[in-house]
C-alpha cells in the first residue's frame, strides 16, 4: 500500500487516531486528523504532530468530498455513522481502520484474540506463554498499544498478539490472523452495534478471512461461537470447559487435555492455574489451543499457566483491610463480565456497580447480585436501572451513590470481616472516566487510603 502523497483524514483523536496519523505522516501522506471535542492535549500531542506535518481540526470535522481526500481512517470508538465516514462511504472513498493497517504492513504473524469477555486477559497470557517459550512478541491492539505504532519492527520470525474489539474488526476487510481466537459472545455494545447479529457479525470477522493454513480457536461450549465454525476455511479448534473432544483442548477429570492428531497430553491440573474462576479456565483453554497450534511444546506453555497472575483491573486483589478483601474488576464493563466476577467468589459480596449505560439488559446480572452479594452500591448513569432490577428479583440492600469516592467509602463502611469489596460496575466508565483504568486506578487509591483507619466509619448497612 502506497501512502505517500495520499491525503487521509483519521477520524477521532485518541490513542488509536493520534497513533495512526503519526504513522501515515511517516510513510508521506498528508494527515488531517480531526476530532468532534477538544480533546485533552497535557502530553502536547497537537504540537507535536503539527511539527511532523500532521493538520489538526479539533470541534468537529472537515468536509469530505470527492478529491479532497483518498483515504479515510475512523478511530475503534467512533461510528461509521458520523457525518465524514457516511460522506466517505457514498462517494466511494474507502474507510478503513488501524488494525486493517496494522495488518496491511505486518511481516509478523498475528495471533488476534476477540470475545466478548477474557480478551484482555487472554491476550495477555498467550503473550506471556511466547515470551516465555522464547519467542519476540509484540503484544497490543485494543488491549491499549495501537499495533501500527511498532508492527514494522517485527519480523516474519516474530509474533504479534493482537487483542481486537468488535469496533476495529467492523472496519476490517482484508484481516486475516493465523490464529484467530473467538473466547464468547454475548450481548455488550449494542448501543453502537443495534442488534446482536450485527454484533456477532463483527467479531466474527476475525476468522471468516482465514485459509487452511490458518487457526480459528473457538469455544464449544459457547453456542454463538461455536456456530461459526460451520462456514470457515481456517482449521478449526475448539476448546471446551465441559465436555471432552475429539480433537482440541478440554478439561477432564479436573486436568486440561490437549489433543491433537489423536494424541493426547495432560497439560497441568485446573488447580494449578494461578488465574480464579470459570471464565478464566476458559481464558486458560484457548490460550493453550492458540500457542500448540503455533508449536509452543506442553511442558513450556503449563510452566506460563502455573505463574500467570492475571492482569490489572481483572478481578485484582487490592488489599485486605480487617479481614475484607477489596477486588478491582473495573474491567467488568458489561453485565456478563460481572456476572463472572460474581461467580468468582464464595464470600459475601459488597458490589459496587453502574456507569455508562451502553443499552445492557441487567436482568441475570441483578439474579447473581441476588445469588451473591450482601450490598449494593450503585452509581453513574445506569444506577437506577440496577437498582430496579435487583429489586424486581427481591434485593433490598441497595445504596446509592454520588459519585464515585461515596461509592468506595460507602462499600467501606458496609463490609463486614470475610467478605469482599468487589468493584464490578457491568457498565462502561465513561460517564465518569476517560478509561475503565482510570476508574480502577482510582478504586486502588481510595482503597489504599484507607489502611490505618478505623473498620467503620458509619453506620454501615
Ligand atoms: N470521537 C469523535 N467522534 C465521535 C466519538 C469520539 O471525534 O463520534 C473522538 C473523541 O472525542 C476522542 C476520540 O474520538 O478524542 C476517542 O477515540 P476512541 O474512542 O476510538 O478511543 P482511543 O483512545 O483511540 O482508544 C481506542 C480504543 N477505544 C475504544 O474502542 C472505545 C481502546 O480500547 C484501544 O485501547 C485504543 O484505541 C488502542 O487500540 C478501549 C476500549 O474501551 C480499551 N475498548 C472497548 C472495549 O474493550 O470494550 C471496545
Amino acid at each position: 500500500m502506497d501512502l505517500r502523497g495520499k491525503k487521509v483524514l483519521v477520524i477521532g483523536a485518541g490513542k488509536s487516531g493520534v497513533a495512526v496519523s503519526r504513522f501515515l505522516s511517516g510513510k508521506g501522506a498528508a494527515v488531517v486528523l480531526a476530532d468532534a471535542n477538544h480533546p485533552d492535549d497535557s502530553r502536547g500531542e497537537w504540537e507535536q504532530l503539527s511539527t511532523e506535518g500532521v493538520q489538526i481540526f479539533l470541534g468537529g470535522y472537515p468536509k469530505v468530498e470527492r478529491g479532497s481526500f483518498d483515504l479515510v481512517v475512523i478511530s475503534p470508538g467512533v461510528p461509521l455513522t458520523v457525518e465524514p465516514a457516511r460522506d466517505a462511504l457514498q462517494k466511494g472513498i474507502p474507510v478503513t481502520g488501524e488494525l486493517e493497517l496494522a495488518f496491511l504492513f505486518a511481516k509478523a504473524p498475528i495471533v488476534a484474540i476477540t470475545g466478548t469477555n477474557g480478551k484482555t486477559t487472554t491476550t495477555m497470557l498467550i503473550g506471556e506463554i511466547f515470551k516465555n517459550a522464547g519467542r519476540n512478541v509484540l503484544v497490543g491492539g485494543n488491549i491499549g498499544l495501537p499495533l501500527v505504532t511498532e508492527v514494522e519492527q517485527f519480523g516474519p520470525d516474530d509474533l504479534i498478539v493482537a487483542e481486537v474489539s468488535s469496533f476495529q474488526l467492523e472496519t476490517a476487510v482484508a484481516f486475516k490472523p493465523r490464529v484467530g481466537v473467538i473466547l464468547n459472545i454475548t450481548p455488550d455494545h449494542l448501543d453502537r452495534h443495534g442488534t446482536m447479529e450485527n454484533y456477532a457479525a463483527a467479531k466474527s470477522k476475525i476468522v471468516a478471512r482465514q485459509d487452511p493454513g490458518d487457526f480459528a480457536v473457538l469455544n464449544s461450549d459457547d453456542l454463538p461461537t461455536a456456530a461459526l465454525g460451520g462456514a470457515l476455511r481456517g482449521r478449526i479448534v475448539y476448546f471446551s470447559r465441559q465436555r471432552a473432544l475429539p480433537e482440541g483442548v478440554y478439561v477432564r477429570e479436573g486436568k486440561i487435555i490437549a489433543r491433537f492428531e489423536q494424541i493426547e497430553e495432560v497439560v497441568c491440573g485446573v488447580n494449578e492455574l494461578g488465574i480464579p474462576g470459570a471464565h478464566n479456565l476458559e481464558n486458560a483453554l484457548a490460550a493453550v489451543a492458540a500457542t500448540k497450534v503455533m508449536g509452543v511444546g506442553t511442558d513450556r506453555l503449563a510452566e506460563t499457566l502455573r505463574t500467570f497472575k492475571g492482569v490489572s483491573h481483572r478481578l485484582e486483589f487490592v488489599a485486605e483491610i480487617n479481614g475484607v478483601r477489596y477486588i478491582n474488576d473495573s474491567k467488568g464493563t458489561n453485565p456478563d463480565a460481572s456476572i463472572k466476577a460474581l461467580e468468582a467468589y464464595k464470600e459475601p459480596i459488597v458490589l459496587i456497580a453502574g456507569g455508562k449505560n451502553k443499552g445492557s439488559d441487567f436482568g441475570l446480572f441483578a439474579e447473581k447480585v441476588k445469588e451473591r452479594a450482601r450490598v449494593l452500591v450503585v452509581l453513574g448513569q445506569s444506577a437506577q436501572l440496577i437498582a430496579d432490577a435487583a429489586r424486581d428479583r427481591g434485593f433490598k440492600n441497595i445504596c446509592y451513590a454520588g459519585d464515585f469516592r461515596e461509592a468506595v467509602q460507602l462499600a467501606h463502611r458496609s463490609a463486614r470481616p470475610g467478605e469482599i469489596v468487589l468493584l464490578s460496575p457491568a457498565c462502561a466508565s465513561w460517564d465518569m472516566f476517560k478509561s475503565y483504568e482510570e476508574r480502577g486506578n482510582l478504586f486502588k487509591e481510595i482503597v489504599h487510603s484507607f489502611k490505618g483507619l478505623n473498620l467503620r466509619q458509619g453506620p454501615g448497612v
